[in-house]
């Protein structure tokens, strides 16, 4: 369940990657699918208060089928609307991974930041930010950014994998959502691991991309991109990881 500016992206990209996408939003079926897809992805990018109810109501499912899912608080902090939903989704449905920018995290765990539309910024430390709102709401946290940090609130990666050019491209922090979840549908015993191993490869597969168009520009760089979801290999992977246990 995700917003409508990245909608094709997301299942393009997921697609891409081998998992099978469903966009799916009416009440009358929310509950069904959620309960049996791999993992569920609730991204409020762009938020009416009957897509939250339908969010609860597909999350609250997922729990009880033991299915995981991922929140994307996107713009949190910047309308006191999205800061609530977001917080009221956190409340009503356990939530697996929680991944965002430093001041959307910041803004739900009500540390001050500056954030300014969907695009965020907070000076200070990323690793104790993600580390008090994955134990603030028992999930693994994600703060990506120029480095990005992985934690379950004890053990942290931080992975310094990705490219600049990655923020010119819309919708790259909600397509790493459905990474994430296609990643820990298919390792529900380790969360932090599927979760560590996602973000690993989705910013090795933004350096590929740019290995390979950085002469033509940003339109070729977001094909690029989808396509190396497709082609990285696992042993790709383990040469270019540059991430660090804390
Ligand atoms: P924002 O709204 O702040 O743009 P977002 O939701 O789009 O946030 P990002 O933080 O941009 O999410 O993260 C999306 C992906 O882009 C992540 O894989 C991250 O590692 C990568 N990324 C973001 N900024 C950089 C950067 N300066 N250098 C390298 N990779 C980056
Ligand atoms: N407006 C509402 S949601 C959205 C925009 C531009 C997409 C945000 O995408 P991302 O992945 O956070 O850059
Ligand atoms: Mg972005
Ligand atoms: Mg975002």
């Amino acid at each position: 369940m995700t917003n409508v500016v990245v909608t094709n992206f997301t299942a393009n990209g997921l697609l891409a990657l081998g998992a099978s996408p469903v966009m799916a939003y009416a009440e009358e079926e929310v509950a069904d699918l959620a309960s049996v897809a791999g993992a569920l992805l609730l991204n409020i990018g762009t938020l009416s208060k009957a897509q939250i109810d339908q969010m609860i109501v597909a999350g609250q499912a997922a729990n009880r089928a033991g299915v995981p899912v991922v929140l994307d608080p996107v713009g949190a902090g910047a309308t006191v609307f999205r800061t609530e939903s977001s917080k009221r989704i956190l409340d009503e449905v356990h939530i697996s991974v929680l991944r965002g920018n430093a001041g959307e995290i910041a803004s739900l765990v009500g540390v001050e930041a500056k954030v300014k539309g969907v695009d965020g910024s907070m000076e200070g430390d990323k690793l104790e930010l993600a580390k008090r709102a994955a134990t603030q709401f028992q999930c693994v946290c994600v703060v990506t950014g120029e480095v990005d940090v992985v934690t379950d609130g004890v053990r942290a990666q931080a992975i310094r994998n990705g490219h600049p050019w990655m923020t010119k491209v819309v919708g790259t922090g909600c397509l790493l959502g459905g990474v994430i979840g296609a990643f820990i549908a298919a390792n529900r015993e380790n969360i932090l691991e599927a979760t560590t191993s996602a973000v690993t490869y989705y910013g090795i597969a933004g350096e590929q991309a740019y290995e390979k168009t950085n002469s033509l520009g940003i339109g070729a760089f977001q094909q690029a991109f989808i396509n190396e979801l497709h082609l990285l290999t696992g042993q790709q992977v383990d040469q270019l990881k540059r991430t660090e246990t804390f």
